[in-house]
């Protein structure tokens, strides 16, 4: 009885578990495109990228957003605009949108 309980318990974290990539932390795509996608998302979260490279934000949503990685300014993205950003040195980079930073934050991993 005890073990079936368990053995219940753990299916579901397993469960949970797989379903990070949807929403969470998320594996790191391989990519330069980040979409600002509806509603209040970054798609992908978790990008990675070479060092060197430009990483460039679109918003495909239906409200402004901003994209700010931390230490740097905050620039602010309207529908249907985007944003560039370069990024010279290894590192990982956590960056947010000031204007919903409680839904939308990101990840661009430098290698
Ligand atoms: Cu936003």
């Amino acid at each position: 009885m005890r073990l079936g309980r368990l053995a219940v318990a753990l299916a579901a974290l397993l469960a949970l578990a797989g379903c990070g990539g949807e929403s969470g932390t998320a594996e790191p795509v391989a990519t330069t495109e980040v979409s600002m996608a509806k509603s209040y998302r970054f798609d992908p979260e978790t990008i990675e990228v070479a060092a060197g490279a430009t990483v460039t934000w679109t918003n495909d949503d239906n409200f402004t957003h901003t994209v700010r990685v931390e230490g740097q300014e905050d620039h602010e993205v309207e529908r249907g605009s985007s944003v560039s950003i370069g990024f010279g040195d290894p590192g990982t980079y956590e960056y947010v949108c000031t204007l919903h930073s409680k839904d939308m934050r990101g990840t661009v991993i430098v290698r």
